[in-house]
């Protein structure tokens, strides 16, 4: 079927200065009911193949990044490949902060800073997602640039833990050897790290860990928005597992728009009861289930890039539709008005400004990710 087609020619000055790609051709200017005749180089075009005498679908008018990085999950990567992942955090852990936060000492600081200092604006809000992609991105970004990481940032799939056990207590990501260590020593009483979560079931641990390569690793932010020096916490949560199944992760991925699709994986308060965002938090407890404070805990970013997965599989299952489907409150608090994808995601000093239209595709050069 001929359908008239809008095409515009222009080069665009990267904006991303992680992404070293000093120039990109976009398609921006307007050819009208014509037979594709433009020597247009497509590498990277993964929904067909745009060629002489073919019509150009939407996706194919974007442009795609040569080499995606391939985000793995945590247990599919070998022994050297997990150390390489943990002891380039370590190195971010030991580089000095480049960010105005308060209390901030290491380039490790400076991320959970900013979120911190955002936590107001980025949750239960139209920006949630974007949000933490791009901030996944930068510091991906960081790992590899600033401390030689060669490798795609790794993601945990905690259905793959909880689906026959209902606990995420044997999953590799907590191995004191190959992974990020396991519980906190036992706290009688835990309810959280602010001591206010009783009401919710099912607490163990809570105090510092005691093994895996953090388990001397002081922090200097949080617990929330306060500045202490502290060690590493988790209390795992027995409550919180089922939350995580693949049941759960089909109910999200089964949502049509992606009002209904945020609210779903998002959770609480938006949702009467947990989901998988917040249950995964919840599940690590600790630092991890302090809504300020949880990039503390190097998981925090193996959990968000398995959120960040099945976003991007939810806007595969229609891609047309939802690479501009957003919405949702701009803030917690009125005024708010919603978010359209012209809205800008703050990243500080740790990265320039980019929209939220600029992260609705891994596949262009400012991300350049995909999940396997
Ligand atoms: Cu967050």
């Amino acid at each position: 079927m001929l359908v008239r087609r809008r095409l515009i020619l222009a080069v665009l000055l990267c904006r991303d200065e992680f992404a070293k790609v000093s120039s990109a051709v976009m398609i921006l200017s307007s050819i009208f009911s014509f037979v594709l005749l433009l020597a247009v180089t497509t590498r990277g075009v993964t929904n067909g193949v745009l060629a002489v005498g073919v019509r150009a679908t939407v996706d194919d008018e974007k442009r795609f990044c040569n080499n995606p990085l391939r985000r793995q999950e945590w247990r599919t990567l070998t022994s050297k490949q997990k150390a390489q992942y943990i002891g380039a955090v370590k190195c971010l852990q030991k580089l000095p902060a480049k960010s105005p936060f308060k209390s901030v000492k290491t380039r490790f600081d400076d991320f959970q800073g900013l979120h911190i200092n955002l936590t107001d604006e980025i949750h239960l809000v139209g920006q949630f997602l974007p949000w933490h992609r791009r901030f996944l991105k930068v510091y991906e970004t960081s790992l590899r640039e600033e401390c030689g990481y060669t490798g795609a940032h790794p993601y945990w799939n905690w259905s793959l833990d909880v689906d026959n056990t209902n606990t995420i207590v044997h999953s590799p990501v907590f191995d004191p050897a190959t992974g990020f260590g396991g519980n906190g020593i036992n706290v009688p009483g835990y309810a959280g790290p602010h001591g206010n979560l009783s009401v919710i079931p099912g607490w163990t641990g809570g105090g510092c860990i005691t093994d895996g390569p953090f388990a001397n690793y002081n922090l200097s932010l949080g617990p929330g928005t306060a500045v202490t020096n502290h060690c590493l916490q988790r209390g795992f949560n027995q409550f919180a597992p089922p939350f995580l199944n693949s049941t759960s992760v089909a109910n999200t991925m089964a949502m049509s728009t992606f009002e209904t699709f945020r609210i779903e994986l998002e959770g609480t308060p938006i949702t009467p009861i947990f989901k998988i965002h917040d249950g995964g938090h919840l599940a690590i407890g600790g630092e991890m289930v302090d809504r300020y404070s949880s990039p503390g805990d190097p998981l925090f970013y193996l959990h968000h890039a398995n959120l960040d997965r099945i976003w991007w599989n939810w806007e595969q299952n229609d891609l047309q539709t939802r690479l501009t489907d957003i919405s949702g409150r701009s803030t917690v608090d009125p005024p708010f008005t919603n978010v359209t994808l012209a809205f800008q995601l703050k990243m500080s000093n740790l990265a320039n400004l980019v929209t939220i239209g600029d992260v609705m595709d891994i596949r262009t050069p400012l991300l350049c990710y995909n999940y396997v």
